[in-house]
């Protein structure tokens, strides 16, 4: 295909991670500007390259009029939570956005991959405004921890270093990595819920005080 086409058919895409990236970075604002604890500490987005888009083509056996309905990561948004409990709660905002529209869930929490990758993904419906008017795209919401973006972006590399073929005693060593992930992120929920007992109690005295 030739590359005016393709640039062509990212063009939306490439709008949509904008507008969704200013949209979640505008979370973050309203939530500190109200004096809120945000769920999201970071969000970061990508267009899915060409190279990728084909490859996965190729493995999926995807025909080209079939792309933009099953390549569902073309536009990508990564939403990076300091807390496991966040990610609830930024499912939940988006949920009841109606600019987004949710398609399906994966949630590899719950579900953790046989390589320890864990993340909750949402596949969404959104629409930009083009020069010819309004077109739907989906796009792939990916939400987790820092801890669990750590863990990831390694795997990521280490994958692409051994396009695929990762020696035994790596994975190994990756999935003993994974475990700790899991018990660092378990030992920070448990910080937070401290945390928030603590200032729970410390309002209720200050009101208590209010009241006399
Ligand atoms: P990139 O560079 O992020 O674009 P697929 O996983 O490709 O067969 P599907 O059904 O779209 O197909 O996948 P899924 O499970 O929803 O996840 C796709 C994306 O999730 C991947 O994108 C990764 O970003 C991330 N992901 C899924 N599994 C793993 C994993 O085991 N390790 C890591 N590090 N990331 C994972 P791409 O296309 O791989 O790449």
């Amino acid at each position: 295909m030739e590359i005016q086409l393709w640039r062509s058919i990212l063009c939306p895409y490439q709008l949509a991670v904008r507008e969704l990236t200013v949209k979640f970075e505008h979370m973050i604002e309203e939530h500190k500007k109200n004096d809120l604890y945000s769920p999201i500490e970071q969000v970061s987005g990508r267009v899915k390259s060409v190279t990728s888009i084909l490859e996965k083509m190729q493995r999926k056996h995807i025909p080209m009029e079939r792309m933009e309905e099953e390549v569902e990561d073309i536009a990508g948004i990564r939403i990076i939570c300091q807390f496991e409990e966040d990610i609830d709660t930024v499912a939940a905002l988006i949920q009841k956005r109606s600019d987004m529209q949710i398609k399906s869930e994966k949630n590899y929490l719950k579900h953790i991959k046989q390589s320890g990758y864990r993340s909750y993904h949402l596949i969404i419906y959104y629409t930009v405004e083009t020069i010819e008017g309004p077109k739907t795209i989906q796009a792939e919401i990916q939400i987790r921890t820092m801890a669990m973006n750590f863990w990831a972006t390694i795997e990521h590399s280490l994958q692409y270093k051994y396009k695929g073929e990762m020696p035994m005693h790596v994975a190994e060593r990756l999935s003993k990595a994974a475990d700790a992930i899991i018990a660092l992120d378990q030992e920070m929920s448990s910080v937070r819920n401290e945390i928030m007992d603590a200032q729970n109690s410390s309002r209720m005295q200050s009101n208590l005080v209010k009241d006399i």
